[in-house]
């Protein structure tokens, strides 16, 4: 019986069978989590999403910005980017159970037996643990109500840049969404910043969100997180776990067993 997080697939379908070959993963025993950005860019989403949904019950997905841009383009009736990969996905028969298993997963994951948030993009610095689940699990169930198009439609824009107790229910959802899906660095007024992708010592002038003292104070809890791919693993602290290392820019898929520690690779094919 093991708990393994993964970091994300973005599509890597073989690098995932094989990462999860060389740890015997055993779905009738383990759990397999995943950071979220299961698909877009990589050569089979499409293969990924069928492969997790099979899974059934040993399989927890928290989602990502990728994720939440297919439900809400198959919401909102669009086609998607060519250069997603996701022509396949959306002609494929299954796709709106695919669709459908994918709005069950919610923004964030909480293991009290390993004191850990799992999430896409990070943990708001606005936000205690408790704080985050709440905004999380309000969120979850609006992307899952009967009201869903309307959020889908108003899911899109930068702003609120920072989180406040006044902000309206549609402004709440979407400082939720791109705080647990799309946040890398805070800017010096603690902004959420969507512009910068790069490594933190290539962009001196704005602060990784896990650098903020809020974050890390705290000290008896792990934040397992993805998104980031130039980070390349590192965080300089051991309880902020960065998963994404850019498998599907060519460099490798991560996995981490939570109970040891021991993180396994796959390079990229
Ligand atoms: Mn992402």
């Amino acid at each position: 019986m093991a708990d393994y997080a993964i970091g994300d697939l973005q599509g890597c379908f073989t690098e995932f069978k094989l990462l999860l070959e060389k740890v015997n993963f055993n779905p009738s025993k383990d759990i397999l989590y995943l950071v979220g950005d299961i698909v877009a860019r990589g050569p089979d989403s499409l293969a990924c999403l069928r492969y997790l949904k099979n899974l059934g019950d040993s399989v927890k997905i928290t989602l990502g910005n990728h994720d939440l841009h297919l439900i809400a383009t198959y919401y909102l009736n669009k086609q998607p980017k060519k250069n997603d990969l996701l022509d396949s996905l959306f002609s494929a028969s299954d796709f709106p159970e695919l669709i459908s298993f994918l709005q069950k997963q919610p923004l964030a994951i909480w293991l009290e037996s390993y004191q850990t948030l799992i999430c896409h993009a990070g943990l708001s610095p606005h936000w205690n643990i408790k704080t985050a689940l709440t905004q999380a699990n309000l969120a979850t169930k609006k992307y899952q109500s009967d009201d869903a198009l309307y959020y889908f439609k108003n899911m899109y824009g930068e702003g609120p840049l920072i989180w406040s107790d006044e902000l309206s229910e549609v402004e709440s959802f979407r400082y939720t969404v791109n705080a647990f899906t799309r946040m890398r660095f805070l800017t010096p007024n603690n902004e959420m910043d969507f512009i910068h992708k790069d490594a933190p010592h290539n962009t001196p002038e704005l602060q990784p969100w896990f650098k903020h003292p809020n974050i890390q104070r705290l000290k008896n809890t792990k934040i397992i997180f993805g998104h980031w791919a130039s980070l390349l693993g590192k965080t300089d602290n051991e309880n902020i776990i960065a998963l994404d290392t850019g498998c599907v820019w060519g460099k490798e898929l991560t996995l981490l067993e939570l109970d040891t520690g021991t993180i396994t690779t796959q390079a990229a094919i």
